[in-house]
């Protein structure tokens, strides 16, 4: 005997509680694609509470299609083990150049990710920021299908002691704490939210290095970082994108041990 009624008190009691659980988090993570889950996970593993939001219904961002579709990723050496340790199974192509299968990729960081205890609530976007004594101090949420709908529904808010922007190219939230926050960024002389022509060499070695801070409270990771600070894209190889992420979860990481 099935009773719909449980069904959907199962869901609705399950849901509510969880949403109702992250309306405080250490880390509020925006975007879940390759940069913002592992930042995300390298998080969880220190123990602390982190909340991915993503607008899409799926997770893994600009992982799912490798190249123009073809659903390979390449990554470099330096970054062979972090795809490793989630189990998945890469292949030596050339001397530093290691291929993995895409779906397995999202798969492997998503499952890890929950694993750990990363809450991912996807379908719902990220439309404003809070920030309170010049600190970006939290998100404004909102379904994304209210928005595609064009429906004008207020939105929902969610307090952390830290803001992640893993947004990929749009550098979404950086945007919004410039134009609607009107933030000063820490190298405001540096922003210019303009990603550069394709250089995978040049735009793999940036985004890690570029990873960082920009103002109280957030932190650019992924291909964000290399819109923010107008550095090149690197196309289809992936290897930047998980370091930077673990390198975001690094910085946020020693602000706890102070
Ligand atoms: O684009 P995306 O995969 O960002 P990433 O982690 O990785 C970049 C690579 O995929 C690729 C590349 C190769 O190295 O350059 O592009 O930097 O994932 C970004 C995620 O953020 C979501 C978006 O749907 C995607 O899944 N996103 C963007 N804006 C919002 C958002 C928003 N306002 N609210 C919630 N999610």
């Amino acid at each position: 005997m099935l009773e719909e009624k449980i069904i959907s008190q199962a869901i609705i009691e399950k849901f509510y509680k969880k949403l109702l659980d992250n309306l405080e988090v250490d880390i509020a993570i925006c975007g879940a694609g390759p940069s913002g889950l592992i930042c995300a996970i390298e998080l969880a593993k220190e123990g602390r509470k982190v909340a991915i939001f993503e607008r899409k219904l799926s997770i893994g961002g600009g992982m799912w299609a490798g190249g123009m579709f073809f659903n390979e990723i390449v990554v470099e050496k330096t970054s062979e083990k972090l795809l490793k340790d989630l189990g998945v199974r890469l292949e030596k192509y050339k001397e530093n150049y290691f291929v993995a299968d895409a779906v397995e990729c999202v798969c492997a960081l998503g499952l890890e990710a929950k694993r750990r205890g990363v809450n991912i609530f996807n379908g719902i976007e990220v439309e404003d920021v809070l920030v309170r004594k010049n600190r970006v101090s939290g998100l404004v949420i909102n379904w994304s299908a209210a928005r595609i709908a064009g429906l004008h529904v207020d939105p929902l808010s969610v307090k952390a002691k830290f803001v992640v922007d893993a947004t990929g190219h749009d550098a979404y939230v950086a945007r919004i704490v410039k134009e609607k926050a009107r933030m000063k960024f820490k190298k405001e002389k540096e922003i210019v939210f303009k990603e550069s022509s394709l250089w995978a060499e040049k735009g793999e070695k940036l985004v890690e290095k570029y990873t960082q801070e920009i103002c109280k409270g957030l932190f650019v990771c992924g291909m964000a970082a290399n819109s923010v600070f107008g550095l090149p894209r690197m196309g289809p190889i992936f290897g930047g994108m998980l370091l930077s992420g673990k390198k975001c979860a690094c910085l946020i990481s020693s602000f706890f041990k102070k």
